[in-house]
């Protein structure tokens, strides 16, 4: 196949690829696709929707992409994939794209944008519930699954766009100027794709880049902008009092937990439907975007007293002789596992049983020892990695090795006391043992329906 200096080459034959592809037909503008497997899954569906388009399958060094005009690469493809060339064609985006057309309107839409290792889903999906409480015409995607031109397309005359972006799609959008940017917390995760945490972390400060307001936790130094030239300005949330009135935080009056703007109590902790102090940062980072948006206040205070989060994230399903049963599935590594057992925790007055395993990414396990030893009576582990975490929690808590999660909830069912939580949070991809995460969250809330024979 001959690449010409005015193609683009689209990498990725997914959800991303499908979206740059036909935003790349309507404008008219020449491209080939390319995918590094030689039968791609989305293969057949493309030849059959877009006959007329090019694709090539395989090694890309088989391409001499060096020629091309530019290459647009789908969130999954590693820039560093072989047959990528090292300079020459610029390498950008679906988001970037995304941002070059935003830019040719008369009309700029308001772009909000939102990143972080954990917590992303969910904070970008309460700010869309906001959006649209207040009125706004809004459209909600990215990482979270409809790809941003895809958006672009469905709803040309949104007034905004609330976009979840991971490290992935930041890493190849230079310039994203958004409105608002939110970094929500850094954690370990995708180290294979980013040379390790300083690039990983480096990718996720390109939210940044031309953003007009910054919005960052003060709990995570991590989320501060290295380069405070980027941002016009800064605004932050975090667990302690805010000690500026731009600021969100938290603060307690006897028994009664407030979320805070600057001095002025916003609401009761209490009226959060979603538990932990892990989802009242959440809270305060939403609340944060939706002041900044101009937002009426009373909608977005209505609006988080209704939003009961999104499912197998920290997920009350059952509640059993007096022992709370939490499904958060989706704690697939240490950084989201830790804020859970912290955030559930400490508003117990029982302790905590955790059930955690799978396919651990090589991630260090150690972090989860010492709030453990706080707060839980026993861990469980299952699966495949399963000897490895029993190692480094055993010296810190009482450990459990079975095989399966089924196995896991059985013993969990005998220790666990009234007062007590059982939380699914196993710092673990699931691909061991499940599909994907959902399967691993369904199977746990359908292993508890024969305790609960009324609901
Ligand atoms: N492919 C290659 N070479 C590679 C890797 C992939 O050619 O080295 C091809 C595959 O053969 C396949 C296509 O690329 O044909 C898949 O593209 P993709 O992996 O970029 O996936 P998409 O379907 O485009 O979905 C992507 C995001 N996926 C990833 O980032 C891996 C989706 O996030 C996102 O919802 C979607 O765009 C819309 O924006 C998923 C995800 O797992 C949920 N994200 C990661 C996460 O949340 O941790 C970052
Ligand atoms: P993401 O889209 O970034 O993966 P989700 O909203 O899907 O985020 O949540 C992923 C995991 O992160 C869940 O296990 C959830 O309980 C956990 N989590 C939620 N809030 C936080 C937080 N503030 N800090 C760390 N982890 C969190």
């Amino acid at each position: 196949m001959l690449i010409e200096s005015h193609h683009s080459v689209v990498v990725g034959l997914g959800r991303s690829g499908l979206a740059i592809a036909e935003h790349l037909i309507r404008r008219g503008e020449p491209f080939v696709m390319a995918d590094t497997r030689a039968q791609p899954a989305g293969l057949a569906e493309f030849q059959r929707l877009y006959p007329d388009v090019a694709v090539h399958c395989g090694d890309l060094s088989a391409l001499a992409l060096e020629r091309a005009g530019r290459i647009i690469l789908s969130p999954g493809v590693d820039v560093r994939t072989p047959g990528l060339p090292r300079s020459g064609p610029e390498v950008v985006g679906e988001t970037a794209l995304f941002v070059e057309a935003l830019n040719e309107r008369d009309q700029r839409p308001m772009l909000i944008a939102i990143t972080g290792s954990n917590a992303k889903s969910t904070v970008t999906t309460l700010v869309g519930d906001m959006a649209h409480a207040c009125g706004i015409d809004v459209a909600v995607g990215g990482n979270l699954g409809t790809p941003a031109l895809t958006l672009l397309a469905q709803r040309p005359e949104a007034a905004c766009f609330v976009l979840e972006l991971s490290s992935f799609q930041l890493e190849t959008t230079p310039q994203l100027n958004a409105d608002v940017a939110v970094y929500l917390n850094l954690s370990s995760d995708h180290l294979d794709r980013h040379d390790g945490m300083a690039g990983y972390g480096r990718a996720k400060q390109q939210i940044f880049n031309g953003a007009g307001v910054a919005i960052i936790n003060r709990d995570d130094p991590a989320t501060m902008p290295c380069d405070a030239a980027r941002v016009v300005r800064t605004r932050s949330f975090g667990s302690d009092h805010p000690i500026s009135s731009h600021d969100w935080g938290l603060d307690s009056c006897g028994d009664e937990v407030w979320l805070m703007q600057g001095e002025q109590t916003v609401m009761a902790a209490r009226d959060v439907m979603m538990p932990g102090q892990h989802n009242l940062l959440n809270v305060l980072a939403a609340l944060a975007v939706g002041h900044e948006s101009g937002w009426p206040r009373e909608r977005l205070i209505e609006t988080v007293t209704h939003f009961a989060g999104l499912p197998h994230r920290a997920q009350r399903v059952a509640d059993i002789n007096g022992v709370t049963w939490i499904n958060d599935s989706k704690g697939t590594n240490v950084g989201a596992t830790l804020a859970a057992i912290e955030g559930i925790g400490m508003t117990l007055s029982g302790r905590l049983v955790l059930l955690a395993g799978g396919v651990g990414k090589g991630a260090d396990f150690a972090p989860l020892a010492e709030p453990l030893s706080r707060y839980a009576r026993t861990v469980v582990v299952y699966g495949r990695d399963r000897a490895q975490l029993a190692h480094v929690l055993e010296a810190s808590v009482t450990v459990v090795v079975v095989d399966t999660l089924e196995q896991a909830m059985q013993h969990a069912m005998g220790v666990a006391q009234p007062g007590d939580a059982v939380l699914l949070s196993p710092a673990c991809a699931s691909l061991d043992q499940f599909d994907n995460f959902e399967a691993r969250g369904d199977l746990f809330c359908a292993w508890l329906k024969q305790w609960q024979p009324h609901s």
